[in-house]
């Protein structure tokens, strides 16, 4: 999954396609990359409390941005959005997927969305709201309670009419997790298995990489490519990322070695 966001201020790549028109020649280049699906992405979710953007403004990034994708034979596509609005607009501008981020906790109309339009749809862990989430996470075992909230959204999905083989589960690497959380989350992937839904993981550059390395997010690439591994290899079915080139051949590489 590439990554395409379409915001003045993600961490990584804020900015850099905030204009339509860029967003889309990037989103044709994931695709040439060998990306299998695009998701969209209109709200930063960045470390240190980004304002949230109004509904209408979100929408206003990325349905040109789908439609556009959409009028030269792209996708599949993603839409990143945790507003059943912004979802049902960019449904009807072309998107394929819904991937929301709060695991169906911050809309209560983006369920019933799900379940109307028959789309697939990502549940990330996540604790708090954008603003507060980064502030000092505790867990007492973070992997336990992370599949055992996973388990949560996908009853909530199941509440709302979704059928179980439209999720897709995220444990949320770098949300309300500091860098052990998510080093450990890493370490322990293969226990979301017992889920019995396939897995998506987002480490791409994220802060967990810097905290290691000691560098900042244009320097995390080969960060990256080991968190893809132990992605891939730790059973991840989707890897969502902003480097598609070069982890499509870490995650053929990882493929080989797990002999699939
Ligand atoms: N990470 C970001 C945004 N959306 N969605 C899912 N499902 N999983 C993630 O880990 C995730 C996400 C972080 O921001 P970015 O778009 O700048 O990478």
């Amino acid at each position: 999954m590439g990554v395409l966001n379409v915001t003045p201020d993600s961490f990584s790549d804020g900015g850099l396609f905030a204009d339509a028109d860029a967003a889309i020649a990037h989103g044709l280049a994931l695709f040439e990359a060998g990306a299998d699906v695009v998701d969209v992405g209109g709200e930063s979710t960045r470390p240190g409390g980004a304002a949230r953007v109004e509904a209408a403004e979100e929408r206003r990034r990325v349905v040109p941005v789908l439609r556009g994708l959409r009028a030269r034979g792209a996708g599949p596509l993603s839409v990143d959005t945790t507003r059943a609005e912004v979802a049902a607009a960019a449904l009807d501008a072309g998107a394929d997927m819904l991937n929301d981020v709060s695991g169906l906790r911050f809309d209560p109309a983006m369920g019933p969305l799900a379940a109307e339009r028959g789309v697939p749809i990502v549940l990330m862990h996540l604790r708090g709201d954008f603003p507060t989430m980064h502030r000092e996470p505790r867990y007492r075992d973070v992997m336990a309670e992370v599949a055992s909230e996973l388990r949560e959204a996908l009853a909530r999905a199941e509440r709302s009419g979704l059928r179980r083989e439209q999720t897709i589960v995220d444990p949320g690497l770098g949300f309300a997790k500091d860098a052990g959380h998510s080093l450990e989350v890493l370490r322990r992937l293969g226990e979301l298995a017992a889920l019995d839904r396939p897995v998506l993981v987002g480490p791409s550059r994220k802060s967990f990489i810097g905290r290691v390395l000691e560098r900042p997010p244009e320097e995390r690439l080969m960060g990256t490519a080991a968190a893809v591994a132990a992605s891939v290899l730790g059973g991840a079915h989707v890897v969502r990322v902003h480097d598609v080139r070069e982890m499509v051949d870490v995650a053929r590489l990882c493929d080989a070695i797990r002999g699939d």
